[in-house]
C-alpha cells in the first residue's frame, strides 16, 4: 500500500495513522497479513463521488489481524478505521478507532480498549495504566448507539473542537495503543476454557460492530448491499476459523 490517501486526508487522520503504525513497529513483531481477494486497495462511487479505500494488515504471535483502514467519499469525506484483533488464546482487550469527518473538522472520534471477558471487565494489568492517565476532558462528548454496550468506561467519543483538542485525542490513543502493546508483549496464552469465552467476547463484539448502519450505508451506496455485507463480515469484522 502507498500512503497516497494519507496525505490527503484531515490531518488528525494522517496523526493518528502514522501513530498507530509507529506504536506498532516499535512494540511489535509484525509479519504481512494477507486480506481476501487482494482487498488492498477499492475504489467504487458514491453519488457521483469517488470512494477509495486503503488497507494494511499485520498479523503477530499475540495479534491475528491488525487492521489500519483508510477511506476517502469524493472530497468531503474521510475516514480511519483500526482494529487490532488479539488471537484468542490471549486474554487481551480489542483496541479499536474510528475517525469520520470532512471539510476541514472531524465529527466522530471514537477509541477503546473493550473487553471480551464474560463478566465484561478488561484484564487487571490495564486499569492502573489507563488510571493513571491525565484527565482527559473535551468540550463535545457524543452519546453512543445502543449497539454500544460493548465498549469499556474508558472509551472515547467526542467531537474535537480545534486543534488542541486534537492533540488531547491522539495523546490519549498514543496513550492506550501503548499500554495494550506493552501488556500484549507481556501476557501469556490461557487455557483452552478461557480462551473459548474469549473468542465468545470478540463474536459479541464483531456482531455488535456489524449493526453500525453509519458504516454500513457509506459502503452500500458506494459498493452495492452484498459486496458491503461481505465487506463488513470479512475484512471490518471478520472472526478467526475456529
Ligand atoms: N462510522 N466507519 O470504519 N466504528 O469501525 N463509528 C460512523 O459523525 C465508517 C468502527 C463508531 O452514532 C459514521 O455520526 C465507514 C470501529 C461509532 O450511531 C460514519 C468505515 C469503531 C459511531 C462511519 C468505518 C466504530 C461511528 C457516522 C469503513 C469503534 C457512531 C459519523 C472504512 C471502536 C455511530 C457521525 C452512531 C460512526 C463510517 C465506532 C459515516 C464507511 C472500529 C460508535
Amino acid at each position: 500500500m502507498t500512503n497516497s490517501l494519507r496525505t490527503e486526508q484531515h490531518q488528525l487522520i494522517r496523526q493518528l495513522a502514522d501513530c498507530i503504525e509507529s506504536v506498532w513497529h516499535r512494540y511489535l513483531d509484525l509479519s504481512p497479513y494477507p486480506l481476501p481477494e487482494d482487498l488492498g486497495y477499492v475504489e467504487g462511487r458514491l453519488e457521483g463521488e469517488k470512494v477509495k479505500i486503503e488497507n494494511r494488515c499485520y498479523q503477530t504471535p499475540q495479534f491475528r489481524k491488525l487492521h489500519l483502514e483508510l477511506a476517502r467519499v469524493g472530497n468531503s469525506l474521510d475516514i480511519l478505521h483500526c482494529v487490532m484483533f488479539p488471537r484468542p488464546n490471549y486474554h487481551l482487550p480489542m483496541f479499536g478507532s474510528d475517525l469520520v469527518g470532512g471539510r476541514g473538522q472531524i465529527g466522530a472520534a471514537i477509541a477503546d480498549l473493550s473487553p471480551v471477558s464474560r463478566d465484561g471487565s478488561l484484564p487487571p494489568g490495564y486499569i492502573p495504566a489507563l488510571d493513571a492517565l491525565p484527565e482527559a476532558n473535551f468540550s463535545q462528548p457524543r452519546d453512543l448507539p445502543a449497539w454500544g454496550d460493548i465498549f469499556s468506561p474508558y472509551c472515547l467519543f467526542v467531537r474535537p473542537s480545534g486543534e488542541a483538542e486534537e492533540a488531547l485525542f491522539l495523546s490519549r490513543v498514543d496513550a492506550y495503543l501503548s499500554i495494550h502493546c506493552q501488556q500484549a508483549i507481556d501476557s501469556s496464552p490461557v487455557s483452552p476454557e478461557i480462551a473459548a469465552e474469549i473468542m465468545a467476547g470478540q463474536q459479541r463484539y464483531c456482531t455488535k460492530q456489524q449493526q453500525n448502519d453509519k458504516t454500513r450505508r457509506v459502503l452500500e451506496k458506494a459498493f452495492g448491499d452484498e459486496w458491503a455485507e461481505s465487506y463488513i463480515t470479512n475484512v471490518l469484522f471478520d472472526l478467526p476459523p475456529s
